[in-house]
């Protein structure tokens, strides 16, 4: 019940701080080639699907620059997918974490999921460079092991990339 009344403070903290419009949290803080990736849970969303997110969900970043994840404090995780992240790197595993860095060095396309919400389609994907000219993932989504909304996301995210946004 206890960790239940903390995630229910932090929340209301940042509602209000947002709802005033301060901006206090150094974590916030990016340098030079950092670029932010907040962990949302949206209390107004009707549905499941929906309600968390990462944001952006798409992000686009160039070769040498850090990802820096904010918010892997309990209620959300960061993983990359086996299907879009290197064989021979270290996966990602993030949790309980209020900030994390991730660097890419290689051109590609990467992905990302909550352990505890990909099955609601909260998912990532970064491109980092140009996206070398790739057109298609969906051998790689269709390999994943997730369920049809996960899945069905993660086709989203590479239209919204292939789309421009
Ligand atoms: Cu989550």
């Amino acid at each position: 019940m206890k960790l239940v009344y903390a995630v229910l403070a932090s929340l209301m903290v940042a509602l209000s701080a947002r709802a005033e419009g301060v901006v206090l949290d150094m974590s916030r803080d990016v340098g030079p080639g950092e670029q932010v990736v907040d962990q949302i849970t949206d209390p107004g969303a009707t549905a499941a699907t929906g309600m968390f997110s990462f944001r952006p969900s798409v992000l686009r970043i160039q070769p040498g620059d850090r990802m820096v994840v904010l918010n892997s404090t309990g209620a959300h995780t960061v993983h990359s997918v086996p299907q879009l992240w290197p064989a021979d790197r270290d996966p990602v595993k993030i949790s309980n974490a209020k900030r994390v860095e991730v660097a890419f060095d290689a051109p590609g396309i990467y992905g990302f999921r909550c352990a505890r919400h990909g099955l609601y389609g909260m998912t990532l994907l970064v491109v980092v460079g140009d996206g070398l000219g790739i057109t298609d993932i969906s051998d790689e989504i269709e390999a994943m092991h997730a369920g049809p909304r996960e899945k069905a996301a993660f086709r989203q995210l590479f239209q919204d990339y292939l789309n421009g946004q």
